[in-house]
């Protein structure tokens, strides 16, 4: 294992990883932005060291300076978190090139992966069904138009350069298409420096369903099951769970086989996430893989009982496989609901301000992953995540009545937040059945 391992990231997700440092025993360095200084991720650690000003390209995004904080303190390896540099290929090679671990897949499968036409062709290939589209990018507009009308509307037109929804734009009619393309071009451009857009049979009321999966360097791969993400606004999650309710086992069989081939094919090491579309005949279609950990990776660690960090830097370390795939069990159900410094009644605008009250849910199966302080400033400069909530129970009622319990004593004053949301949601017939579908909270079903 690894005598110092560099934390490359802020908030809750560092703190996660920092705790898992300290039980494998390992020494932690945390870096933070002169907004951060004080912060609980920085104080967590072993050793802290000041990477630049606030806005992230010249800190939490700087490859340099992360670079020579871990030289700095010797760091063996890097853990890069989610967002950030956690999906950036040249970061992961820059680490190899400076005889530092990258704690995350080798840098040829990021890229590979997160050039998403290329990836669903490379899967398409591997037997994995993907949604039926192009199987290049669309080169101008004319293109889209002549590759969407054989394929027949409503379409979804994507970027190549990366995920998460960013550039995405759906069109019912080639007027809606003519429309979107210079739009989603120009975001794609500005968000990835690739223009590169694909398209995509618009799948109506599907089911966002994920599976989390893990390999080795000897080319084993297992699954630890599935999570249901559908309910999102604005391409951003907001509740997740395991196992995804009212999955027919055989879809389950066939969707995680399926994500295991996909990841095998590929060479995939340490952790990563491939997202499909589920219809409700049971169909599913690749979407895109992620090649981080992911926010939602709790509800998997609730279910299987194992720690995906720990096992991430094991096999950063050169360690096999902790598990083998029989031993990777799904028992009763977890819940995450994400609680974001944002006004869910001005459409999830994010509200900077500072922390003046934080009063945190506990008791039997509650999880609280935490990043943020009373006397804070949540800043515009990041992501305005502030917690993750996670229940588990037996089964997805007991959990969900946890849930309800944990999401009325969970109080932040401060700032506004996704808070009333959530609890909407949960209280909710839709959700209570289980029933959910990724277009749900544009429908506005929660909206009380
Ligand atoms: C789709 C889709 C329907 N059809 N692609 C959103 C995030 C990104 N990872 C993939 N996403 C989707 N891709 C096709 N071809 C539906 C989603 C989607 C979604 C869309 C609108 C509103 C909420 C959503 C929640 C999850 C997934």
């Amino acid at each position: 294992m690894f005598k110092t391992v560099l934390v490359a990231n802020r908030g809750e997700i560092a703190r996660r990883v920092l705790r898992a440092c300290r039980a494998l025993g390992v020494r932690s360095v945390a870096v933070y932005s002169e907004a951060d200084a004080g912060w609980p991720h920085v104080t967590d650690a072993d050793e802290a060291v000041l990477i630049g000003p606030a806005p992230a390209r010249e800190s939490y995004l700087n490859i340099e300076r992360i670079l020579e904080a871990a030289r700095a303190t010797r760091a063996e390896a890097i853990h890069p978190g989610y967002g950030f540099l956690s999906e950036n290929w040249q970061f992961a090679r820059a680490c190899e090139e400076a005889g530092i671990a990258f704690i995350g897949p080798p840098w040829a499968v990021i890229r590979q992966m997160g050039e998403k036409v290329a990836a669903r062709r490379l899967m398409a290939t591997a037997g994995v069904p993907v949604v039926p589209g192009s199987d290049a990018p669309v080169k101008d507009l004319d293109e889209a138009q002549s590759t969407a009308r054989a394929m027949g509307y409503p379409v979804m037109l994507k970027a190549s350069g990366g995920g998460g929804g960013i550039g995405m734009a759906r069109a019912n009619d080639a007027g809606q298409l003519a429309q979107a393309f210079p739009t989603a071009q120009r975001r794609a451009q500005a968000a990835f420096g690739l223009a590169d857009l694909y398209l995509e049979r618009y799948l109506e009321e599907a089911r966002h369903v994920e599976v989390q999966l893990f390999g080795d360097r000897d080319g084993a791969v297992v699954h630890l099951h599935e999570r249901e993400c559908s309910i999102q606004r604005r391409h951003q999650k907001l509740v997740e769970e395991s196992p995804a309710p009212g999955l027919a086992p055989a879809v389950k069989l066939r969707l995680t086989a399926a994500a295991v081939a996909g990841a095998t094919a590929v060479g995939y090491v340490n952790a990563g996430t491939m997202e499909f579309l589920v219809d409700r005949a049971g169909g599913f279609y690749f979407l895109e893989m992620n090649t981080r950990l992911q926010v939602e990776h709790p509800v998997t660690e609730e279910v299987t009982g194992l720690d995906l960090v720990q096992a991430q830097l094991r096999i950063a370390a050169g360690e096999s496989l902790p598990w083998r795939q029989e031993e990777i069990r799904q028992r009763g159900a977890a819940i995450e609901c994400r609680i974001y410094a944002e006004d869910p009644a001005r459409n999830f605008m994010p509200s900077p301000g500072t922390i003046t009250t934080l009063r945190l849910p506990g008791g039997e199966g509650i999880r609280v992953e935490c990043g943020v302080a009373v006397g804070l400033a949540v800043s515009v400069h990041y992501d305005p995540l502030l917690a993750k909530l996670i229940a588990r129970g037996q089964d997805r009622e007991e959990a969900l009545a946890r849930m309800r319990q944990a999401l009325a004593e969970f109080s932040v004053e401060g700032v506004k937040t996704t808070l009333p949301f959530l609890r909407a949601v949960v209280a909710s017939e839709r959700f209570t059945r289980g029933q959910v579908h990724t277009q749900l909270v544009e429908q506005g079903a929660f909206n009380g």
